[in-house]
């Protein structure tokens, strides 16, 4: 019986490609801890996890290690933070952007001999998914080639706070979070989800199903509030450390945010820069969604890992959940965001 049940949470041999979880890979420390850990069935009957109160995939907690046990921050590292779907490769490519401004101009038709890497490569290319990479020690280095100091080192992930390495929180290592209206963020990876079962030919997965393991924590990194209340917090307690930012702020206010970004990663605007009024404009409109979706790098054909660049652009907007949610939605979702986020002094 005790077999049956452990043969039927991981054989996951009915579903998708994506789905799948290649247990070989999975470190001996990682699969005594899963052993260890509590187990629900997110979408389509996936596995996950519960580790230190959130939801993860064995692929994920597996990533989560080897960022803990291998990951030796320095003091000017920079780390970007975002719950899935939040704007990470917006904020990546701002953030690469405004930090490699002097090596690569923002407005690439000045220097065509010198062409800026958002133009061949995607922005989550430049900037490593420590959790998901082949070789963490590599992309880390990688993350340092763009400077001739090996510094900062840009690197993203999306470990909630309490699971982030010790050496992120001791040193001077400083964090960017990103988070987003949560009925944007629901809507946005339902439809993420939806587009790579498609590209497979799979059936696609009904908004009513993904907005119920939504709601109920019950998703990768989820639940989104704590996510987002472990680094709102921390952003509290350390501005200095933690910055704390909303997709929303960047869409309403672009040019303040990109400011305050260059500043907080150490590198903000000279006089002349700020004179010339310029610098920030060309940033905005390099990393814009009309520009970056209309890259060839960003068009079919051209992947990060196994998906497609351009599934990481659908509409970019703001508000977006206005389409999709019926009243019983909208409400069930304002009573969580009340209950877990406002209270915090949290809003959307
Ligand atoms: P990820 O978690 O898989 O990395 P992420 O980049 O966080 O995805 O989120 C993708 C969202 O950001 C998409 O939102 P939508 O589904 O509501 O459209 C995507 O369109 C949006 N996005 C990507 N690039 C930009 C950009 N340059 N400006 C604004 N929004 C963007």
């Amino acid at each position: 019986m005790a077999e049956e049940k452990s043969k039927s949470s991981s054989d996951l041999s009915h579903l998708p490609k994506h789905f799948h979880e290649d247990e070989e890979h999975l470190s001996q420390e990682c699969k005594n801890l899963i052993a260890t850990l509590p187990t629900e069935m997110a979408v389509m009957n996936v596995p996950i996890h519960q580790y230190n109160g959130f939801w993860f995939s064995k692929k994920h907690i597996q990533g989560i290690l080897n960022f803990q046990n291998h990951y030796q921050s320095h003091d000017s590292d920079i780390l970007l933070v975002t719950f899935p779907k939040a704007g990470t490769t917006w904020l990546k490519a701002l953030t690469f952007t405004i930090l490699n401004r002097k090596t690569y101009d923002p407005k690439p038709t000045r220097t065509p001999q010198n062409p800026h890497p958002l133009l061949t490569s995607s922005p989550h290319d430049l900037v490593p998914f420590v959790e998901y990479c082949d070789d963490l020690q590599k992309a880390i280095a990688y993350a340092g080639s763009f400077s001739s100091s090996s510094s900062p080192r840009l690197l993203q992930c999306q470990v909630p706070y309490v699971l982030l390495p010790e050496s992120v929180k001791q040193s001077g290592c400083n964090i960017v979070y990103l988070c987003r209206n949560p009925k944007d963020l629901f809507v946005s990876s339902w439809k993420f989800m939806n587009k790579l079962l498609e590209a497979e030919g799979q059936g696609l997965v009904s908004i009513e199903d993904a907005f119920e393991k939504f709601c109920e924590g019950l998703v990768g990194y989820g639940p989104f509030w704590d996510h987002m209340l472990g680094y709102h917090k921390e952003s509290l307690k350390s501005p200095e450390k933690v910055m704390f930012l909303r997709y929303e702020q960047l869409k309403s206010e672009p040019v303040r945010v990109v400011k305050n970004l260059a500043e907080f990663m150490g590198c903000g605007f000279s006089q002349e820069e700020e004179k010339d009024g310029n610098v920030a404009a060309d940033i905005l409109e390099l990393c814009s969604f009309e520009s970056l979706s209309n890259m060839e790098v960003n068009k079919p054909g051209n992947s990060w890992r196994n998906i497609e660049n351009n599934a990481f652009f659908r509409r970019g907007e703001v508000g977006d959940w206005k389409n999709f949610f019926t009243f019983d939605m909208v409400q069930r979702l304002n009573v969580i965001t009340e209950e877990k986020l406002e209270k915090h002094g949290l809003k959307f």
